[in-house]
């Protein structure tokens, strides 16, 4: 008997090393199916964390990656969305041997891990996402919308509170990964090694001359030397475009500028409007597999 005492709960409080088991886990994953897409589910896992965290909106203070709202059927089904139930399901298994974990700090765990794993910075990592409702799904249409230009891009990456200099350096996350005709209706990969964090992006953008694609898809490009890689119209902007041009220049010849540049980028991306116990000086780095 306790006299004078009230029984101690037995809450588990997650620390930092089991986080880092959640994170071996999914890298251990990735190294295991390695037999899709172009040999890793890295990219499509990096687009999940992306499409959860860029829905946020600054002036009402809704969206981003609290919630993990995707989950469910209005924003699941958002034409934005398609193709990311492959990297849900991808991680449900993490979810059923780390149940502790939100899917919301799940999804962004992910998109962490995937960079790493792809040999891309150490991105640091705050937890404290909890899940919300269906009722907290965010209305269609605030993520981008590769058919448009400039101004576009400003104000979609303007309404999460981001700066030129960092839409550019977000936009090289196109070195990973592929379009896919059944998903977004583009088609191809971006560089020639789209399972490996580089600054290639932002070379291939400068050094290649890129010409419409001829077929009967959506308006994209293609480099006119092999006709197998392709840039949106939203990458060709970045180019274009005088302001944003200085930053696709710098990353081009800089890739210890662009890494340090996304990292700082895609950290707040990944915590926009999640209020966080953990203090930002407190963030915690995850050991790669290959460290
Ligand atoms: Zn993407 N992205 N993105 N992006 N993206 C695609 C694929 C990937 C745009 C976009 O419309 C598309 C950012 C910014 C922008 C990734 C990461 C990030 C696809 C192809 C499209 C159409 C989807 C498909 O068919 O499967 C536009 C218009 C953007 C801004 C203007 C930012 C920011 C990202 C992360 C920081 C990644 C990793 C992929 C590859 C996914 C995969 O399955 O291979």
């Amino acid at each position: 008997e306790l006299f004078g005492q009230e029984p101690k709960a037995t809450i588990f409080t997650p620390r930092f090393e089991d986080y880092q088991k959640a994170y071996n886990m999914i890298a251990k994953r990735l190294e295991e199916h390695d037999n899709y897409d172009d040999g890793s589910y890295g990219p499509v896992l990096l687009r999940l964390a992306w499409h959860a965290s860029g829905t946020y909106d600054k002036l009402t203070n809704t969206g981003g990656s609290n919630g993990a709202t995707m989950r469910f059927a209005p924003e699941g089904d958002h034409g934005a969305n398609a193709g990311l139930k492959a990297a849900r399901d991808f991680l449900e298994p993490v979810k059923a041997a780390f149940p502790w974990i939100t899917y919301s700090d799940l999804w962004i765990l992910g998109g962490v891990c995937s960079i790493q794993e792809m040999q891309g910075p150490k991105i640091p990592y705050r937890a404290g996402r909890s899940d919300r409702d269906l009722s907290f799904c965010t209305p269609d249409g605030r993520l981008p919308d590769a058919s448009k230009d400039r101004s576009h891009i400003r104000a979609i990456f303007g309404r999460m509170g981001f700066s030129d200099k960092e839409m550019v350096a977000l936009s090289g996350a196109h070195a990973l990964g592929r379009c896919h005709t059944d998903r977004s209706g583009y088609d191809g990969p971006w560089t020639f090694s789209p399972t490996t964090f580089t600054n290639d992006y932002f070379k291939l953008l400068l050094e290649e001359k890129w010409g419409y694609k001829k077929w009967n898809g959506p308006k994209q490009f293609e480099d006119v030397k092999t006709k197998t890689l392709m840039m949106l119209p939203t990458d060709m902007e970045i180019v274009k475009d005088k302001s944003f041009r200085k930053y696709t220049e710098l990353y081009a010849s800089d890739n210890e500028a662009f890494f340090n540049d996304f990292r700082d980028a895609v950290v707040t991306l990944f915590e926009l409007g999640v209020p966080f116990a953990q203090p930002e000086d407190q963030r915690w780095t995850f050991r790669s597999s290959f460290d």
